[in-house]
């Protein structure tokens, strides 16, 4: 592995951003009109990083937001980290281990840590993570819609532009006739629906249901915390199980494997608290032989890079969430991410995650901005 050179952390900025979404995106845990998200910025001598937080604004997806996640990184982890050395990216993690939880504020650090580093050294994030892809395969997620035809149309558009794997999300009332709908319109299309936890053992009969609709697989069907009932549905259901908001360590994943609570995992380094963890998810997913994909949380470019990185990895063998930037935003913070015609996106090959936010957009888009040194 290259040598790393020591990058010696002047200040890191946090920077909040606004950006307006194409069209209001909504799960069963509620709806967001703009994406609101915190940048994280390494200011090295000659070189700088950035990370971006996928803390939602409310506390919806999971117990973190924002304004904490903000809180966090102001008060202890940003000082920590350049309160003494940090020679390895994975010093970053360590320094901050004393904090309870707080994985999306701490994945950030780590990954504008590993940005201004892998700039420094001249590899990409891709190359440093050992990925074995210039190009991975793109799904899109589908918002809940009023009716069947909105829904119909959405996924149109975006099947005529060459995505390869179709989410829907549900919710306890908007499920098997949205989905039976979809299936009957579109019989050969990859779908897959995601629930957000929204369901309770109760349902299991509307997964027995489900499970007649070819879809690839059924995410997150139940609560955060309920890896015993998972695996109970899961013995009952041909359709493959996949963890998203349960899985929130390597040890989650080897834990619910051994259960049998999934038989696909959704990686997201926010939710694992860093992209180093969530190479070690993906590890011990390939270790098992449970296929693994990564998810999104509507990430500005930034994010977005860091996720093109992670999808290049041998063992994600399925479409993931990692859409163009244009199915969120009318202009994103970096030059966009495109999709090609035949459903594949580009992994960024420069130093570090390969983009930076345009300085135009940058300024336009902030929100408010702290500046912590040592
Ligand atoms: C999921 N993402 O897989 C998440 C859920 C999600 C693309 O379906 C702001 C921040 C809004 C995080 C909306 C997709 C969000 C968000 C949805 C996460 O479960
Ligand atoms: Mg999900």
């Amino acid at each position: 592995m290259t040598p790393y050179p020591v990058v010696e952390l002047k200040a890191i900025e946090l920077r909040e951003v606004a950006l307006p979404l194409v069209r209001p995106f909504r799960t069963s845990f509620g709806e967001e009109r703009e994406k609101r998200t915190i940048l994280v910025r390494t200011i090295g001598d000659d070189v700088e990083g950035w990370g971006e937080c996928v803390a939602s604004a409310e506390p919806r997806y999971s117990e973190e937001w924002l304004d904490g996640a903000w809180m966090a990184l102001e008060r202890w982890m940003a000082p920590g980290v350049l309160g003494g050395e940090v020679k390895r990216p994975g010093h970053v993690v360590e320094r901050v281990r004393w904090i309870r939880g707080h994985r999306m504020a701490k994945a950030a650090l780590e990954a504008a840590v590993l940005d201004v580093w892998l700039r420094k050294a001249g590899v990409s994030l891709s190359y440093y993570l050992s990925g074995v892809r210039d190009r991975i395969t793109c799904g899109v997620s589908v918002g809940i819609a009023p009716t069947v035809e909105e829904m119909l149309e959405e996924i149109r558009g975006y099947l005529a532009k060459g995505y390869r794997r179709i989410k829907m999300k549900i919710e306890p009332g908007r499920d098997l006739a949205v989905v039976r709908a979809v299936r009957e319109a579109l019989p050969d299309t990859p779908l897959s629906v995601d629930a957000n936890g929204a369901y309770t053992p109760a349902h299991t009969p509307l997964f027995e249901a489900l499970d007649e609709l070819e879809l690839m697989m059924i995410e997150q069907p139940y609560d955060t915390e309920d890896l015993m009932d998972h695996a109970a549905l899961q013995a009952r259901l041909r359709t493959p199980i996949c963890l998203d908001e349960s899985i929130r360590s390597a040890r989650d994943a080897a834990a619910a494997i051994r259960l049998g609570a999934c038989r696909v995992i959704n990686i997201k380094p926010g939710r694992v608290g860093g992209i180093l963890e969530a190479k070690r998810v993906h590890d011990v997913a390939l270790r098992s032989g449970v296929p693994v994909w990564i998810g999104g949380m509507l990430e500005t470019g930034v994010g977005r890079a860091a996720n093109l990185a992670l999808a290049a990895l041998p063992g994600v063998t399925l479409p993931g969430d990692t859409s163009a930037s244009d199915r969120y935003f009318p202009q994103d913070l970096t030059e966009p991410f495109v999709l090609n015609p035949d459903g594949t996106m580009a992994v960024p090959g420069g130093p570090g995650i390969g983009v930076e936010p345009l300085p135009d957009r940058l300024e336009a888009c902030t929100v408010r901005t702290s500046l912590i040194k040592p």
